[in-house]
């Protein structure tokens, strides 16, 4: 087939074109909105070409293909990192320059895709990328949410949440894929009937509702591979509404496109808790069943009915326990469409499912109700129900009598549906994120299920694309490590490592740290433009950015922060480097104390402000809206990461990885993959504090553990407490405060993130750090370690990981 030419030329003419066509201007004349428009449309036509031979390449094959199933895809902007994939960074850079277009004005005109709350959605936009650079054929299937995240505003300190109208003025990225639609089925009754002397079921007065996928195209990293995430978005059924209408059913007709109307109308905001609300179950179900029933057509245009091999020819990545529904939805396509066998289905459908799990914390896990269950999806409902049967009739084969312990492994108990036990029980894989968390899963989590088949049980640990967050991010060090170890890197990111003899090397740890000097410049800029605040780009920038959680101990940060201002007031010959704390996070909606968390944030940066001396050497900045777009910029200014979650509770982190990877430092807790991070950069390149997961969990099982006496104790947390406690801040809402205390030191279970019990061990690692921070050479040092060991949290890795492991794809040549 022809194929376009794509060089500065016709790009230049392309762009023109199109401003003409569509606008009716000329280059001179468009907005910036329309000259992206422009812009990105040439990017897509590069794209939509090297899309096609892909597939057909794809379909060649035969091979077998991923389905990554997750309900969040946190993408960020896409116009840099494809142009990047593509390798037309440099000749657009060009054919831009020569219209007199400023291409980093362009990108900023491009509405951020925030599909995702945080790291679980940020790990599947990342994989996505890692599988197209890997060469791997996958589809991501997701939703398309017409709102996002919402947007953060800080009014007075506080957090006020607006909506993310992402999709106002289009999205260039995406193309529908209107043959692809199908219908999706609610409610209704389950009738049975015989159909050649088989039993067959058969669900009538449903809701039903069409599924429309939009497709967006993931280039790999200079390679012929484009896949694609397909975002599904749902409209009433057309030939339905005119029923009705003819029936003089008005109000009928219009009760699908209700559910059409609010079922992929928005993200749900809270992340790492679980409330039953029945329609973020629709909106499992839907995206769940339009993916297989996609999945299922496509197998069999190719392979007619011998099911036998759909194992051999696609595997169902179930994310988080969000996608779980998967399962039933599987065994109901195989047996009431295709007419197999419950024996048969059973045996496909486990063989094609895996399980990754994002978290240990109990009010995460997902538990719906059954009668809602059973309302919303009867049929999905019955086939729960049989397969709770039979798991637990095996069970009890292992485990003769114990019927406690069948009971907590059962996928219904207790009214209702364990999401993670239908997970564990039925998919042929289970794996934990980190070494650590992997671990937990078999010895706690998990521990019954692991004891009959340890060899499902493995960890996989997380990974962050080295293109978005160090090549696309960090222009200035990617400039300098080429120069310096060859682009190998950009590839292969375990060549990394080539820079670790240059940690020795004065001359580059100068220009190391020019680049930081100027990445913290970008970033003070970014600031100012933003919120009007004036930072010192002399001051060390310190953060800790990710979502407001008690476990992540935010608090932990802004209690030392109140300390450190303490000691400058109180002696006037206290003196330490000038310090600027950063913090970036949403808080969900309705977590209040978090909310409450974020205004002591911003009242002691006040307090600090107000201090001629103390705000010489410290200053706080909470960054509004912390995105993936504002991540780009802060992660490359930031020296030291604040990595603080209770040991135990943060089931890998990727943030940690990004930081390191832009050469700062971390300060954290033995958690996650700060393990193998620590492993990587070497104990003398890291500063770790606090108690080890087992001491935390021996801790909280001999229920021995007081806060009050490490008050007692410590003098220094004894006068925060009193200055909470006096109204010093927020004097008219003495509650607030009040509350934060609280949290620490009262209730059933006074502080059980362990803040105060870990705040010695972290003030003493705060004190190590400064003094190291002095030392220039020791401190780049540092620095240039932590990026040289960086590669192994490439997801290149984690995804090459997952297929020897789990999937076993055939890479795409070519
Ligand atoms: C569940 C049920 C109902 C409503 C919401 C949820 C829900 C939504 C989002 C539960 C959990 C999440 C997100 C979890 C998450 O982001 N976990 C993070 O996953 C990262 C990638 O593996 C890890 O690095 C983080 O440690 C982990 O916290």
């Amino acid at each position: 087939m022809p194929t376009t030419i794509f060089n500065k030329d016709t790009i230049k003419q392309s762009i023109i074109n199109k401003v003409q066509r569509h606008n009716g201007v000329t280059l001179g004349e468009a907005s910036n909105l329309q000259l992206y428009k422009a812009v990105t449309e040439t990017i897509r036509d590069q794209m939509m070409q090297k899309w096609m031979i892909s597939r057909h390449a794809r379909h060649e094959a035969k091979g077998k293909r991923v389905y990554y199933l997750s309900i969040e895809y946190l993408l960020g902007r896409l116009m840099d990192c494809n142009l990047i994939n593509l390798a037309s960074k440099g000749v657009y850079k060009e054919a831009l320059d020569e219209l007199g277009i400023d291409m980093s004005k362009l990108m900023s005109e491009e509405p951020e895709p925030a599909l995702g709350n945080g790291g679980l959605g940020r790990l599947a936009a990342c994989f996505m990328d890692s599988l197209a650079s890997e060469q791997l054929p996958a589809m991501g299937c997701t939703i398309r949410y017409e709102y996002g995240l919402f947007r953060q505003k800080l009014i007075d300190g506080q957090q006020v949440e607006m909506p993310d109208n992402w999709l106002r003025n289009g999205n260039v990225w995406e193309q529908p894929a209107f043959e692809d639609a199908c219908i999706i089925s609610f409610g209704g009754r389950i009738e049975e009937a015989e159909e050649n002397g088989r039993k067959v079921f058969r669900t009538v007065d449903a809701d039903v509702i069409e599924a429309v996928p939009y497709d967006m195209p993931v280039v790999g990293y200079e390679n012929n591979c484009v896949n694609t995430l397909r975002t599904w978005s749902a409209r009433a059924v057309e030939s339905f509404n005119l029923r009705a209408f003819g029936d003089g059913n008005h109000l009928g007709a219009s009760e699908s496109k209700g559910l059409a109307e609010v079922i992929n109308k928005v993200l749900y905001p809270e992340d790492r808790h679980y409330e039953g609300k029945s329609l973020r179950l629709k909106q499992q179900y839907f995206m769940v069943s339009a993916t297989l029933q996609y999945a299922l057509k496509q197998f069999k245009k190719y392979y007619g009915n011998n099911f036998d091999i759909l194992p051999d020819k696609a595997v169902f990545h179930i994310n988080d326990t969000h996608p779980a529904l998967a399962i039933p939805e599987m065994m109901r396509l195989l047996i009431d469409q295709e007419g197999l066998s419950w024996e048969m289905a059973e045996r496909i459908t486990s063989r094609c499912m895996a399980y990754t799990n994002h978290t240990v914390m109990a009010e995460a896990l997902e538990k719906w109700p059954v009668d809602m269950m059973k309302n919303i999806l009867p049929r999905i409902f019955m086939i729960l129900e049989e397969l709770n049967k039979r798991v637990c009739e095996r069970l009890f084969l292992s485990y003769p009598d114990q019927w406690e312990r069948i009971g907590h492994m059962a996928i219904i108990g207790y009214g209702q549906v364990h999401m993670a036990n239908l997970c564990v029980a039925m998919c042929y894989s289970v794996n934990g994120v980190s070494q650590l968390h992997g671990k937990i899963l078999c010895d706690s989590t998990f521990h019954d299920y692991y004891l009959l088949n340890p060899r499902k049980f493995s960890a996989i640990t997380n990974g962050i694309t080295h293109r978005r967050w160090l090549l696309s991010a960090n222009p200035g060090l990617t400039g300098l490590l080429k120069e310096t170890i060859g682009d190998g890197f950009t590839k292969d990111a375990a060549k990394l490592t080539d820079l670790i003899p240059y940690a020795d090397d004065a001359a580059f740890r100068e220009k190391f740290d020019q680049v930081k000097k100027q990445n913290k410049e970008r970033l003070a800029k970014l600031i100012m433009d933003r919120q009007g605040i004036k930072i010192d780009p002399d001051f060390i920038f310190d953060t800790q950015s990710k979502r407001l959680h008690e476990y992540k101990r935010q608090l932990l940060n802004a209690l030392h922060i109140n300390v450190l201002f303490n000691r400058i007031v109180d002696d006037p010959n206290f003196t330490m480097p000038p310090r600027l704390f950063l913090f970036g996070a949403k808080a969900a909606p309705g977590y209040w104390l978090a909310k409450q968390i974020i205004r002591y944030i911003n009242e002691l940066a006040k307090k600090i402000d107000e201090h001629p001396r103390a705000r010489t050497m410290l200053k706080i900045v909470y960054i509004e809206n912390y995105d993936v777009s504002t991540a780009e910029v802060l992660i490359p200014a930031t020296e030291i990461s604040e990595q603080l979650s209770t040991a135990g509770k943060e089931a890998s982190g990727t943030g940690n990885m990004k930081f390191m990877m832009n050469g700062a430092v971390t300060l954290g807790t033995m958690d996650g993959a700060n393990v193998e991070i620590y492993e990587q950069v070497g104990q003398e390149n890291i500063y770790i504090f606090g108690m080890r997961s087992d001491t935390v969990d021996q801790l909280r099982r001999e229920g021995s553990y007081r806060p009050w006496s490490i008050v007692e104790n410590n003098a220094e947390i004894r006068k925060v407490m009193n200055q909470w406690q006096s109204g010093w801040i927020l004097p008219n809402e003495p509650y607030v405060m009040n509350a934060i205390r609280g949290s620490l030191l009262e209730g059933d279970v006074a502080d059980p993130y362990f803040v105060l019990k870990d705040f010695g061990s972290y003030s003493m690692a705060n004190m190590r750090i400064m003094d190291d921070y002095q030392n220039r050479d020791k401190w780049l040092k540092m620095a240039v370690l932590n990026t040289a060991t960086s590669g192994f949290f490439s997801s290149d890795r984690t995804i090459r990981e997952y297929n020897e492991k789990v999937w076993r794809i055939q890479k795409l040549e070519g």
